[in-house]
């Protein structure tokens, strides 16, 4: 029986001015760019306090008000855990429950950042393009209804627009998902909406507004219900909204605010640059990249974690010949960086066994994350000559998992928002090489590089019959023999 812990409560610090909305209220903001904006007002002052927004559902909310949005966040690391009360987040809103809140608070004149982790799908992109999906059904109903946007896109237009009308400056939209140059792709999505509904405001988000880039890097599982306990014995209070994070994090961002309003985040260790790409390449081809990979070969080889995967010696070994063979050589590493360094640090950092991350939790939204987490990176492979067999093991992975079935004959939950079309289109293929080749011809997912290259198609076709045949763990052990 756990004991009855009192609930944790906020402390009666003056509570600074709210300077930033952020969109997409889920664990990872506030494991990351929640403790650096906190720890930038402690160091440097500012009004950043943050109102943060759910766009679905209310639980968030429910957690966190009753602690005057307190929470703990739980370093795990190899030297023990280290919990520590953060105290930045001023309010959270509903969206579905009253959108013109949302939009009031956007618009209000101290805010001057409107900030996103709102995942791969909340953009409402096409994932191979990354222009906004106009038959969106999120988009299609904020062109119906505007007055009550639903998708992060329409809330940013339509606070955009408040803004303009009451002569205010527009804030910067800073995304803080893993998207490749992701200010650019927020800005294309934003414009092409705005110009649906206004030219003119999408006239003025051009010449007025910033969407700088950001590479945002923390692993943080998702927190279950024992952590809630676990966190109760270590601190003494119970917290209904807990967040669990590694030790490691890092936060670089295109130095290009509005105004040049921002808090002091280079005085707490971010770094702000004028060109993120080589960081972003850099972290969602290493990092995402063989997440994605080991997450669905991991799933399928009976692993539950990552490091679970990792300490797989095969699969240990794998990962390395993926960055060493496949991803590495293609890529310009940042000012200073080695990447060979880089990698060895990241192996240790999915080794971590303080961190449970799920391998199904990684696997979800697939169609949205492997074009910019693999199939970039695995056309570009191809292009040079490189046989890129881990990657392509990778994509047949892929295509087992969303296919619902597992090694052992058990339903996968696959979570994903093309999740039913995926199924129908491997159910209705008669033999493996046809499954492959049918997942092959979704275009919103496979680039045409891909899709029409005969050697790719056959290696492909070959790695997902190995799959079928032989098992994920012995076609990760033999891939690179
Ligand atoms: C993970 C990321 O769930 C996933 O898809 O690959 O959330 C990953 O843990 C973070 O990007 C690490 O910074």
């Amino acid at each position: 029986m756990p004991a009855d812990y009192p609930r944790l409560t906020r402390s009666n610090d003056a509570r600074p001015g709210v300077g930033i909305v952020h969109l997409g209220l889920g664990a990872f903001f506030r494991a990351h760019g929640a403790i650096y904006i906190a720890e930038a007002m402690a160091a440097s002052g500012g009004d950043w306090g943050i109102t943060g927004v759910s766009l679905k559902r209310p639980d968030q909310r429910d957690r966190l008000a009753p602690q005057g949005c307190a929470y703990t966040a739980l370093e795990l690391g190899p030297d023990g855990e280290h919990p520590r009360v953060i105290e930045v987040i001023e309010n959270v809103l509903v969206a579905p429950e009253d959108p013109a809140a949302v939009v009031a608070a956007m618009a209000a004149p101290g805010v001057r950042i409107v900030s996103l982790t709102v995942t791969e799908k909340g953009y409402c992109h096409e994932p191979a393009t990354g222009r906004l999906m106009r038959d969106h059904p999120d988009i299609k109903a904020d062109l119906a209804n505007p007055e009550r946007p639903s998708s992060a896109p329409g809330f940013i237009v339509r606070a955009l627009a408040a803004r303009r009308a009451a002569g205010l400056p527009p804030f910067t939209v800073m995304s803080c998902d893993n998207l490749p140059d992701n200010g650019h792709l927020l800005r294309g999505v934003v414009l092409d909406l705005a110009a649906l509904v206004d030219p003119g405001l999408a006239a003025w988000i051009e010449k007025e507004g910033s969407f700088p880039a950001t590479m945002v890097d923390r692993i943080v599982p998702a927190t279950k219900d024992e952590d809630l306990d676990r966190v109760a014995e270590l601190t003494g209070r119970r917290d209904e909204s807990p967040v669990l994070h590694e030790p490691f994090r890092q936060w670089v961002i295109e130095d290009d605010f509005v105004d040049g309003m921002r808090p002091d985040l280079g005085a707490v260790g971010v770094e702000l640059v004028e060109d993120v790409a080589p960081y972003e390449a850099m972290k969602l081809r290493c990092l995402n990249g063989t997440h994605s990979t080991l997450a669905y070969l991991g799933y399928l080889a009976g692993h539950e974690t990552i490091a679970e995967t990792v300490a797989d010696e095969a699969f240990a070994l794998f990962v390395t010949r993926v960055w060493d063979e496949e991803i590495i050589p293609g890529l310009t590493p940042p000012p200073g960086v080695s990447l060979t360094d880089y990698s060895r640090a990241l192996l240790a950092r999915y080794a971590n066994p303080g961190i449970r991350h799920r391998t199904w939790q990684i696997a979800m939204d697939g169609s949205q994350k492997l074009p910019q987490r693999i199939l970039t990176q695995l056309a570009e492979g191809l292009a040079a000559g490189r046989a890129m067999s881990g990657l392509t093991l990778a994509v047949a992975a892929w295509m087992r998992y969303v296919g619902g079935t597992d090694e052992k004959g058990a339903a996968i939950d696959v979570r994903d928002p093309m999740a039913e079309r995926l199924k129908a289109l491997s159910d209705a293929a008669p033999d493996p090489r046809g499954k492959a080749m049918a997942l092959l011809g979704v275009a919103e997912v496979f680039p045409a590089e891909l899709r029409d290259n005969a050697d790719f198609r056959e290696r492909l076709a070959t790695a997902y019959a190995g799959l079928a045949e032989k098992g994920a763990r012995a076609m990760v052990e033999s891939c690179h023999a």
